[in-house]
């Protein structure tokens, strides 16, 4: 749990809050401390929201009297915050936010109301016990005017005794699907009076006499969302490593059935079945870690040019990230399913720590953005950079692509009549398919919206009856950015012994992601049937190929047991003696006879 580990890091990296923190870029302190938290073993804890929200918003957004309050109470834990944005009603949709701040120039004070049932703050993390404050978003009132969402510092407890402050109607929200660690909670504002000073002023500011002051950007808000989000990209990597760490190892220590009669059980991983759930699943691990990596790297680079003042980049970092985030994680989310029912029985124990893994990764799907609503975001981005394509102008970056869709028409082609240019075992030539089939989606669904709004359909009904379309557009552009990123991530590696294997898996992850989207490639005419058909053999060699290095691709991971924490994934294989001793700790056995049986049991016996 994060709140033992707390202590640890508070040693190293005081100097870089200490001192410079206030010359520091925007976005960077959020960064650096992220950097530290995921070098920890990670288990959600009471404290996430504190370290991981509370203070990077102080961070971002305070300004130098609010960090001189603020911020050494709350690095010293006598200030215990969450953020508190979502509520029952309305997550997503942030402008539907019913809490209101209210500007009375009388006492200088913000009076918070959460007006209705659904404005109750409703989820954030360590809000039901922990938490003394919370950053409260609500919208904002002053001189008889809304002017949006905006941040304030709420104190909710008394920092002394713990006990909620007049007003404030604080508790849990009740068991979840995990997290049970995190004390998410609930939040009831009746009259709360906080300072002036209270409210987040980096930015937008409300003067003593009421008058509102506009933030200089409203892009500023962008850059830690699209950190978040890059950030939940390497997670998704992480989790889907771990995942594969397991399930192939404990596949080559589990022996189960026969293949030739008489002969001993072979090992699990060398059933083509299992090859064919675990393989493809381990070059996406891969896949993904170059993808994080990617991210990072570019967030960087481009927090860079905001600090100078370049927002040009910006649009399509963010395009990026939020597809990248939907899509990895979605892709995650079911492959760690698929690497738990991989194990058989054991993998739904505890031991397997699969299920574990499972419970805390599912909510990325939901939080951070809500995994649909990214992939229509950068659905977004895609068909205006197509539309701008489109009147002629040179598109640059990761979508420039969509400047040569031009030459192609959707309109399935007799497959005989395409000359079949598709090599299905160079890698360029399968990034070049996958940029065709996302240039094609892309056109699909800006023509889908074209014909519904040539049946009269306003803007808004043509983009909701083009959903669909716009969605599987993203998952197509996000599925050829990692076959791309992936195939330019081997062109850097020298090792030729490494460059081997890893261009066996990068090749693995595009033929895997040619036959589970065959449907596609046949229909834009990409592929006609018999490559589809070389494709699936093709992919039955990589297996075999793969199989002798399966284990040492999981072990290059480096997931340290301690941090595994699974009995199947051990390092040393040594699985079956382990799980005897874990299944012996259980609590059930603490003592022989349980008071149980006299209780309830026994006395049924009398009954029969
Ligand atoms: C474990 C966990 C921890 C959390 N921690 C915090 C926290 O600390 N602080 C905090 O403030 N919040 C927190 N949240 C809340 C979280 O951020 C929201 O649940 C999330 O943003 C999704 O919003 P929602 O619940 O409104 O989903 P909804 O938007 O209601 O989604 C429901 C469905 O509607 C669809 N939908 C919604 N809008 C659209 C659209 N425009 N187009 C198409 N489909 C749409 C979605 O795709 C989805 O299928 C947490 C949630 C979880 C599960
Ligand atoms: C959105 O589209 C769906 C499917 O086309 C339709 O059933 C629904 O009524 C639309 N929603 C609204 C609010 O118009
Ligand atoms: C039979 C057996 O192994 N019992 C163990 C059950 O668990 C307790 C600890 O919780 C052990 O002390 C027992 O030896």
């Amino acid at each position: 749990m994060l709140f033992c580990t707390f202590f640890v890091f508070i040693s190293s990296p005081v100097s870089f809050l200490f001192e410079p923190y206030q010359f520091l870029p925007i976005i960077s302190p959020v960064n650096t401390f992220s950097n530290i938290l995921s070098s920890f073993i990670y288990r959600p804890g009471p404290l996430d929201l504190h370290l991981a929200m509370f203070m990077p918003t102080l961070l971002n957004q305070a300004t130098q009297e609010q960090m001189d309050r603020f911020f050494m109470p709350t690095w010293n834990l006598e200030i215990i915050g969450t953020y508190a944005q979502t509520e029952m009603g309305h997550g997503t949709h942030l402008r539907g936010l019913e809490t209101t701040a209210t500007y009375d120039p009388a006492t200088q004070e913000f009076v918070l109301n959460s007006p209705t049932i659904s404005s109750i703050k409703w989820w954030p993390g360590g809000l039901g016990k922990t938490s003394n404050h919370a950053i409260v978003l609500a919208q904002l009132y002053t001189q008889g005017n809304c002017h949006g969402l905006h941040a304030f510092i709420v104190p909710i407890r008394d920092m002394n005794t713990h006990v909620p402050l007049p007003g404030i109607v604080v508790g849990d929200i009740g068991p979840k699907f995990g997290f049970n660690e995190v004390d998410n909670g609930f939040l009831k504002l009746e009259n709360v009076r906080i300072p002036r000073e209270n409210m987040l002023m980096k930015y937008a500011k409300v003067e003593p006499d009421g008058t509102y002051v506009k933030p200089p950007s409203a892009k500023l808000t962008y850059g830690t969302m699209v950190f978040i989000r890059s950030l939940i990209v390497g997670e998704s990597a992480r989790a889907l490593s771990k995942s594969c760490t397991i399930a192939i190892r404990y596949s080559s220590v589990r022996h189960q059935s026969e293949i030739r009669p008489g002969e001993p059980e072979p090992q699990i991983l060398d059933y083509q079945t299992q090859q064919y759930k675990l393989f493809p699943l381990l070059a996406t691990a891969y896949a993904f870690s170059f993808v994080g990596q990617y991210m990072k790297e570019t967030y960087h680079r481009i927090s860079g040019d905001i600090n100078d003042g370049d927002f040009s980049e910006l649009p399509e970092l963010h395009a990026l990230s939020a597809g990248l985030k939907a899509f990895t994680t979605w892709t995650t989310n079911s492959g760690i399913e698929v690497c738990r029912m991989s194990c058989g029985g054991h993998g739904y124990s505890r031991s397997s720590a699969l299920p574990d893994i499972y419970v805390e990764f599912t909510p990325t799907c939901t939080y951070e953005g809500e995994n649909t609503v990214m992939m229509l975001q950068t659905a977004r981005y895609l068909v205006k950079s197509y539309r701008q394509a489109k009147a002629g102008q040179q598109l640059s970056g990761i979508v420039s692509y969509l400047n040569e869709a031009k030459q192609h028409r959707v309109q399935p082609q007799p497959v005989a009549a395409r000359p079949t240019v598709v090599d299905i075992n160079d890698l360029a030539s399968l990034v070049e398919v996958y940029k065709q089939r996302a240039a094609i989606l892309v056109e699909l669904a800006a023509k889908s919206i074209q014909q519904e709004m040539q049946n009269r359909k306003s803007q808004e009904d043509a983009w909701n009856n083009s959903a669909i379309d716009l969605v599987r557009a993203s998952d197509a552009h996000c599925h050829y950015v990692v076959v791309k990123l992936f195939t330019d991530k081997l062109g850097e590696i020298g090792d030729i012994a490494i460059h081997s294997v890893l261009s066996t898996l990068a090749l693995l992850y595009a033929l895997h992601g040619i036959t589970t989207n065959s449907g596609d490639f046949l229909q834009a005419g990409l592929l006609n049937v018999p490559q589809v058909h070389q494709v699936s053999a093709r992919i039955k060699e990589l297996l075999s190929q793969l199989r002798p290095n399966a284990v040492a691709l999981v072990d290059a991971f480096d997931h340290h047991d301690k941090k595994l924490n699974s009995v199947l994934g051990r390092y040393d294989g040594n699985v079956y003696e382990h799980m005897f001793e874990w299944a012996r700790r259980s609590p059930l056995n603490a003592t022989e006879v349980h008071e149980s049986f006299h209780k309830y049991l026994k006395p049924l016996r009398s009954k029969l």
